[in-house]
């Protein structure tokens, strides 16, 4: 996955205006090439842009960062966006050199360090956690639910010296086909966060199956990447989802007990 934060230079004044251009160009992504990453909107000043509107300022050659989840592995120059046809990203962009290897990275145009805390990834087999999400799922009406935990992260978000902790819990099945899933079956990303001195679980994506399904069919959700989206200092949440026929990245910022999307972008049939 490539989230892609640009740094447009206005001709002629040397200045650089901030804008943030961000591209998925995960292994999960469906694009018509392999080079070619989901645009997912951008920033520009205060205002969060989707797609189209962050298609029209990119000229091509922008410079990108690259991160994976925990590290910032090189620079690349993205292409002008293309308009995508059928299954493929609405807008998609190719990052040049592609890097090779990892199978999620975030592209960021913009200069700053946006990984100014490094993500710890820590064993899922923990008590407090999965009982957590225990929790969560009794409140959605699964009784005696199944608690598998995919993914445990902690990150200080905003830098306030107290962690906050990512947990991603799953049960379907590696084919995300209906007829497969067993009823009780979910998958939910939490956000635990402590406020005003409480423990706060905030549920930040979720699917069931059969109860309360949102989508007909199956979508799995997980973090793909913890960045400083926007350099304002504050980390924002990238999640990925997939869906049988296809899927979907989204960027979440957390102000207090709120979790906003400010960015998504999808692809699939
Ligand atoms: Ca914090
Ligand atoms: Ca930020």
């Amino acid at each position: 996955m490539v989230v892609a934060l640009g740094l447009l230079s206005q001709a002629g004044t040397g200045r650089a205006q901030a804008v943030i251009p961000v591209v998925d160009q995960g292994a999960h992504v469906w694009a018509s090439q392999e080079s070619a990453g989901c645009l997912l909107g951008g920033k520009m000043g205060n205002r969060w842009l989707k797609p189209k509107e962050m298609a029209g300022m990119l000229r091509g050659g922008e410079t990108y960062r690259l991160y994976t989840m925990t590290r910032f592995i090189g620079t690349a120059r993205g292409s002008k966006p293309e308009k995508g046809e059928r299954a493929s990203p609405e807008y998609s962009v190719k990052m040049v050199p592609l890097p090779a290897g990892p199978k999620e990275v975030l592209a960021i145009g913009g200069q700053w360090n946006a990984l100014p805390r490094v993500p710890r990834l820590l064993s899922t087999d923990q008590k407090i956690y999965q009982a957590a999400v225990a929790e969560v799922l009794k409140k959605k009406g699964i009784k005696n639910p199944k608690v598998k935990l995919k993914q445990v992260i902690h990150i200080d978000l905003d830098s306030d010296g107290v962690e906050e902790v990512l947990v991603t819990a799953d049960t379907y099945g590696e084919k995300l086909y209906t007829h497969l899933q067993k009823k009780g079956s979910y998958s939910l990303v939490l956000l635990r966060k402590v406020i005003h001195g409480q423990v706060e679980n905030l549920v930040i994506e979720e699917d069931y199956f059969p109860a309360n399904l949102k989508y007909g069919v199956p979508m799995r959700f997980w973090v793909g990447a913890v960045l400083d989206v926007d350099g304002d200092g504050v980390m924002e949440i990238v999640l990925h989802a997939m869906y049988y026929e296809g899927g979907g990245t989204s960027v979440h910022k957390v102000e207090g007990d709120k979790v906003t999307r400010v960015l998504v972008a999808g692809w699939g049939v």
